[in-house]
Order: C-alpha cells, then structure tokens, then sequence
C-alpha cells in the first residue's frame, strides 16, 4: 500500500471515531431530539455520514445493497437518490433506532476498509477523491453535532437543561484593543490558490480588483456588542435591513441566541458547561447576520466612520492568505475549548481569522466565474444551494482543524443563529 493510502486509512478511521466520540457524553433520549427544524438529531448525523460512504463508493464500486429503510432516512437532500424523509421530520422516526445506526456504522467502516486496503479497485484515484469528499463530509456533520447538541441540550427552561460537561476552568483576561490593518488596492487571484482537495465552490481560481479596506485586527467582544443591546440596538428598525427587522418582531431578539438577563440585570449564557455569567472579553457568538450587519451599522453612526461595515469575500480571503490565516493555532474543535476565547496573545497583525468563530461576510453565496460543479451525484453537494444564503469564513471552534482552509467557503441563511457565528469589522478607506 502507498503512503497516501495509508495515511487515508488513517484519518478515515480518526475521523469515523471523533463523530462517536462527540456523541459520547449524550444519554439515549437526546440521540432522538429534534429541537427545530433546522436540528437534526444526533442518531441522524450518525446514520447519514454513514449513508454518505455507502451510497457514493460502496453501492456504486462494489453492489453494496443499502436497506430500503435507512436509504430512505438517511438521504439528506439527493433529488438523484429518490424520496426521502422530510427534514423537519427526522425528529418524529422512530426508526431506525440508534442501536440500528450504530450497528451500521460499523459494517460501512468494516466494508470501507476492505476496499481501501484491497487492490482490485478499477480506479483507485477516484477512490481515494471520493473517500476524502466523506471524510469532509462527515467533518462538516462533526460541526453540525456540535451546535446542534448545545442546542438540544440548552432550548428548554432552566430546569430542564442538561449541561454537555463539566465547567471548564478559565481565567479572566482582557481582549486586546481593536485596531486597524489597513490593506491597499489592487488585483489579486481568489479560490484554492493553495491546490490540494476543497470543495467546488473554492474553485475556479480567478482574478479580482479590490479597493482600499481595512479590517479589525481581531473579533468583537461580548463586552463590545453589549453595549449595542443596552443602547437598543434590537429596539431602532433604522440599523437593520428589512428582513432582519422583520425577524427581529417576530421572534422577540433582544440579544445572541443563548444570552439571557437575570433579574438583577447581569447576562449569562449557556455553554457546553452549563448556565454561566457572560465572559465579556470573549468573541461574541451565535448571532445572525443580520445582527452582525446592524451591529456594524450600530458602531458607525455611534463611533462616526463612515464606511464602517462587514467584510466582503474577497477582502477576508486577501486578508487571511497575505496576514495570518494560521490553521495549526487557531482554536478549533480539537482544542475542545468549545467556545470562541479572547484574543489576547499579539502574535501577529490579524487574530482568530482561524477557528473561534465563522465571520459572516457581505457576501451571498454565489458561484464563482467560471464554477463547475462536481461530476456525477455529487454536482448536488453545493451548486443548488447557491441562493438566499450569505458566505462566512475562516471556521469555529467547533471545526474539525484538518477541513479548514483559507478558501474554504461556509454558507448559512441571514437568520441562521445556532452555529458559531462572529463579527470581524472591516471599513473601507
Ligand atoms: C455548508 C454547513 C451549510 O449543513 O448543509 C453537510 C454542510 N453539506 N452535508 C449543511 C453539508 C452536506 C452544509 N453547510
Ligand atoms: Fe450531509
């Protein structure tokens, strides 16, 4: 077997265990919850990275039959694939039971590694692109298992909640003070620059003009945006755009998914470790983008920067490729901090572009000039989704540190609060 197989083999196996290790922690009824729509229960993440495996390289490759019931279940949006359980209705099967789904994880990954350390595979290049298109994939699921068990664990009342874990011991520190990186115009290339495998929507690698910008060196604070909700932020329809306003009425915002006042008017938040006091010099987190856009609107009528705004794509990616976007320390799902922390080391001009927390750009996410979609099945995978959505980067603290890349394009819609979303303020100049 050649080294790249190998070291295949090697993070198939490490990836398929962290999915059971996140879900370790969980006790049989929270396998089952569906918490709103936009959840899937964990039992589902579990079964359908498996479905993913089987569907596009062992059916195909090897005649691999998949039971009627859990091809049904486990496909997530593959009009190619046939009918399907509904999404918002994973919560409400019965079956298959968790028992069924764990069981058939272990007969993929046992019939994945026979063929992976077999040789009689016609076309081992398309092999190895397909396996690593699942361990991806099954990495964006390790994400979704995250934000979706703290929401599972945290939606109801008080009593009713179930930390994830113990509290995790933390000292108090003070953010760095927000400056300005100033970037000059000019032409530069955009997309996977950096070769190596990434999602079609990185690709075709192409040319773009941008103006002069600046961006912050590092995230907004807990601190700093808390001063927008006392200043009635979520009360003056004048800072958001119209659906955001509109989804403020209608849900009642008044501040980040999870915050809530206390009687005595302190802040608290849930987290994995619990119900516990805001940390003010920590990134917030967990809101939409519509939040992010009238927070930067917020900050320059009350600071007077004209210009004052979310970053756009191009300007991030700029960014990050030329000023440090650096995955090995950036604080990733494997640092199991499960929260975004302070920026406090100075150790270079931009902090927590990687991990922490998604950076909601100006952005929709749309297909770049050029952008061909992946062949076969998986040409479903990204392209049909390029619609209504906004772009982020850079990843969370919920993200697997191996699938990130500066390139690397996320996609959620603006109201969407449940993932590990952050500000980075930029302005143009
Ligand atoms: C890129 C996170 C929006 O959750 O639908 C999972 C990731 N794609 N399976 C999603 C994804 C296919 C995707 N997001
Ligand atoms: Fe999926």
């Amino acid at each position: 077997m050649t080294t790249a197989r190998t070291d295949l083999i090697e993070h198939f196996l490490r990836t398929r265990r962290a999915s059971l290790d996140l879900c370790a922690p969980l006790q049989p009824e929270d396998y089952r919850i569906q918490s709103m729509p936009d959840v899937s229960p964990p039992w589902w993440n579990l079964g359908h990275t498996s479905w993913f495996f089987a569907k596009n390289i062992l059916a195909p490759r090897t005649g691999y039959e998949i039971d009627r019931g859990l091809d049904y279940a486990l496909n997530s949006y593959y009009e190619t694939h046939g009918p399907r359980l509904a999404r918002a209705q994973r919560g409400l099967a019965p079956r298959p039971t968790t028992a069924d789904v764990l069981a058939w994880r272990t007969t993929v990954d046992a019939r994945m590694l026979e063929l992976l350390e077999g040789d009689d595979d016609q076309d081992p290049t398309t092999l190895e692109l397909l396996t690593t298109t699942g361990i991806h994939h099954e990495q964006q699921h390790q994400e979704l298992l995250v934000t979706e068990i703290k929401h599972i664990l945290g939606w109801n009342i008080e009593a009713l909640r179930a930390p994830y874990r113990d509290e995790q011991p933390s000292v108090a520190t003070t953010a760095l003070p927000l400056e300005w990186r100033a970037f000059e115009p000019g032409l530069h290339a955009f997309g996977n620059c950096e070769g190596g495998w990434c999602w079609d929507n990185e690709l075709p690698v192409h040319r773009g003009y941008v103006e002069a910008f600046a961006l912050a060196n590092r995230l907004v604070t807990n601190e700093e945006y808390l001063e927008f909700v006392e200043d009635g932020g979520y009360r003056d329809p004048l800072l958001w755009l119209a659906n955001g306003w509109a989804a403020v009425v209608a849900r009642g915002w008044q501040a980040p998914l999870y915050w809530e006042r206390t009687a005595s008017g302190d802040w608290r938040t849930w987290t994995f470790g619990g119900m516990r006091p805001l940390r003010l010099e920590n990134p917030v987190t967990h809101v939409s983008y519509y939040e992010a856009d009238a927070y930067a609107n917020w900050m320059a009528r009350s600071r007077g920067i004209a210009g004052l705004r979310l970053p756009a794509e191009r300007e991030w990616e700029l960014a990050a490729r030329t000023q440090g976007f650096d995955h090995r320390t950036g604080n990733f799902l494997d640092d199991d901090t499960l929260e975004p922390r302070a920026a406090i080391a100075n150790d270079g001009p931009l902090l927590q572009l990687a991990g922490d927390a998604w950076e909601w750009t100006s952005n929709h996410y749309e297909p770049y000039p050029g952008y061909r979609p992946f062949e076969g099945t998986l040409m479903e995978y990204n392209g049909k989704f390029m619609d209504n959505q906004r772009v982020l980067r850079g990843g969370s603290c919920a993200t697997p540190r191996s699938h990130i890349r500066c390139s690397y394009r996320n996609f959620w819609p603006a109201d969407t609060r449940f993932q590990f979303t952050g500000i980075r303020l930029a302005r143009s100049l």
